[in-house]
């Protein structure tokens, strides 16, 4: 059987491949219970090929996928986050982008372990990147090892961030350290609607830094093991250890994510 990085790798293609060939067709678009959550047709055809290419490769294989509809269309049950292997596939991270046509889109493909990532590869379509990561083994934009930039302080870095679903609380929370960054001040801070390859661009060290709230398991699964084999820090954003039950994100080098946490720290919880 290949090794699960090959499988991840693979698999993140053949859903590449998918959303690829279908962006300037995307099909039925539907919400997903509020007006700014999206499925199109593509995210459920591109999930349907990732569960394909990995049970070709690892038959009998559990599997969570962020799409309902991929678990009904292929007959494959829904996993539990905490069984001993579980496949952890967001068939596109960034839909709101997709659906837009703005160039910011991956497809993430992880393999946890007891909880953690043990595999994980993240597919930025536009760019045709493949970063990947085992755990222990490093990890690599398209096969050349990558590793986090050295900003010590967030007044020397540019911060990748997101915005919530939910307009409520957390929105409230992540504006006042949007705003608190920004009078640190921070360099910059972009916002590309994609927490799997904002991971990648702090693990290849072109951006510095990443915070977000309420993030799902499948849209930092892979980035999470990547980032962290390329030398980042990973905890939540109180500065305790990564979960997969982790929503809130802080991830950086080890200098600038302890200013990071500071500064979000100095926040006030919300209005
Ligand atoms: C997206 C995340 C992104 C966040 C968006 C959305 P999706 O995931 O990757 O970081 O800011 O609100 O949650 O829904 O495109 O898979």
């Amino acid at each position: 059987m290949p090794s699960a990085v090959d499988i991840a790798r693979a698999a993140a293609s053949a859903g590449g491949e998918v959303v690829r060939r279908r962006a300037s067709d995307i099909g039925a678009v539907a919400s997903k219970g509020t007006s700014t959550d999206f499925v199109s047709e593509t995210d459920i055809v591109a999930g349907v090929a990732i569960v394909e290419a990995i049970i070709t490769r690892d038959p009998g294989a559990r599997v969570i996928v962020e799409e309902p509809e991929v678990h009904e269309r292929t007959g494959v049950p829904v996993a539990e986050i905490g069984e001993p292997e579980v496949w952890v596939i967001d068939p596109i991270d960034g839909t709101t982008s997709f659906l837009h046509g703005y160039p910011a889109y991956s497809v993430s493909v992880a393999l946890l372990r007891d909880g953690r990532p043990a595999a994980g590869a993240v597919y930025g379509v536009p760019l045709d990147e493949m970063f990947s990561a085992a755990a222990g083994e490093g990890a690599t934009r398209n096969g050349v090892p990558i590793s986090v930039a050295n900003a010590q302080r967030v007044p020397e870095a540019l911060l990748v961030t997101g915005f919530p679903y939910d307009r409520g609380a957390p929105l409230d929370r992540q504006l006042a350290v949007l705003g608190a960054m920004l009078r640190r001040p921070v360099h910059g801070i972009r916002r590309d609607g994609t927490a799997a390859l904002d991971l990648c661009h702090v693990a290849m060290g072109r951006a510095d830094g990443y915070w977000e709230y309420a993030l799902k398991l499948w849209d930092m699964a892979a980035g999470v093991l990547i980032c962290t084999e390329a030398g980042a820090v990973v905890t939540d954003t109180a500065g305790g250890p990564w979960t997969a039950r982790t929503a809130d994100l802080c991830v950086a080098n080890p200098a600038l994510h302890g200013d990071m946490l500071a500064v979000i720290a100095g926040v006030s919880e919300g209005p």
